[in-house]
């Protein structure tokens, strides 16, 4: 994906992550009866992207929204929510929606965001042309957040992180994986790493952000991170690298987040001091990766790395805390 949006880290700054100049990509009211659209995920398609959207309507809830865009900046979201459909073509009734990711695993493209389930949990659903979107069996009991898929199987089966989570607003929490044959039973359930003192802006709890990314030293993790101070929480962004063929087990973890609410669409809005990623393009060739994140429970937002220095900071810098 030569075509990711992409810009150069500022020559004043140092950091391994950076974030785009024009930020944010999406703003306040970005389409009629939508208020917010933030914490949401992007994929490569047919040249171009395809994102789904988290989108706080106005009467306070969140859906999902499909959107597309040439450049990756400049989008073009449906004013429609997504109209779920079982497999037998049959509507399912639209429950609250929201944080998804999206993954494209052997010709079909899923999506997997927290669900309305006698509380939130994981909601799975699948699609091949982005017209027709199919509804699949809920992954999880409730409570469960930030079900992240990996981008293929692995000892043959499916892989989610998840972030089992009460009916509020959690105050705990540690990033697990479960394992399905099928992308409907699933087990093995395995702890991969824990909230920790390691760095205070993680201490409180974590979840996997966007989809791990396959390197030649493991699979890349960006995650967030939440401390809570007498403010309420704070979302930061963290990183690891997992084992390739054992993704339960973390290689390296950095003690210090890649990136905190800094900025003021990160650190004014209508949930102040967010940062939280739920996407990321990766062009192998140059190395570089482009995160999407959402700011403040309002905004879109990206910010961008190059993939060689961050597994070089990461090693470097690792604190495991397990
Ligand atoms: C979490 C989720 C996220 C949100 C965050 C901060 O529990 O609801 O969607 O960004 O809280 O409000």
């Amino acid at each position: 994906m030569p075509n990711i949006p992409w810009e150069k880290r500022p020559s004043d700054s140092s950091n391994i992550v950076w974030r785009y100049s024009k930020n944010p990509i999406i703003n306040w009211n970005p389409i009629p009866g939508v208020a917010r659209i933030f914490n949401s995920a992007v994929i490569p398609h047919n040249g171009e992207f395809i994102g789904i959207f988290r989108a706080d309507h106005r009467n306070g809830r969140p859906y999902l929204h499909a959107g597309r865009s040439k450049d990756g900046i400049n989008w073009q979201i449906d004013t429609d929510k997504i109209n779920w459909i079982d497999k037998n073509g049959n509507p399912v009734p639209p429950g609250y929606a929201y944080d998804p990711r999206i993954v494209k695993i052997e010709n079909t493209y899923y999506v997997t965001w927290c669900t309305e389930f006698y509380g939130p949990t994981i909601g799975v659903g699948m699609t091949k042309d982005f017209k027709s979107f199919i509804r699949l069996e809920n992954a999880f009991l409730p409570f469960n957040r930030n079900g992240v898929l990996f981008p293929r199987k692995i000892n043959g089966n499916y892989i989610m992180l998840n972030r089992p989570s009460d009916i509020g607003h959690t105050p705990f929490g540690d990033i697990f994986l479960s394992e399905s044959p099928d992308m409907q039973y699933w087990g093995r359930h395995r702890h991969v790493m824990g909230k920790g003192d390691i760095g205070w802006w993680q201490s409180t709890k974590i979840g996997a952000g966007p989809i791990p990314i396959e390197t030649t030293e493991g699979w890349l993790l960006f995650y967030h991170g939440v401390i809570c101070t007498c403010n309420g929480f704070v979302y930061s962004m963290g990183t690891a690298l997992l084992d390739i063929n054992q993704p339960d087990k973390v290689l390296y973890r950095t003690g210090d987040y890649l990136l905190t609410p800094e900025l003021e669409y990160e650190t004014v809005g209508f949930v102040p001091n967010v940062v939280f990623p739920c996407g990321a393009l990766y062009d192998a060739d140059t190395g570089r990766i482009t995160i999407y994140y959402g700011a403040a429970d309002t905004y879109t937002a990206i910010a961008f790395t190059q993939v060689d220095e961050l597994i070089y900071y990461i090693k470097e810098n690792s604190v495991i805390d397990e």
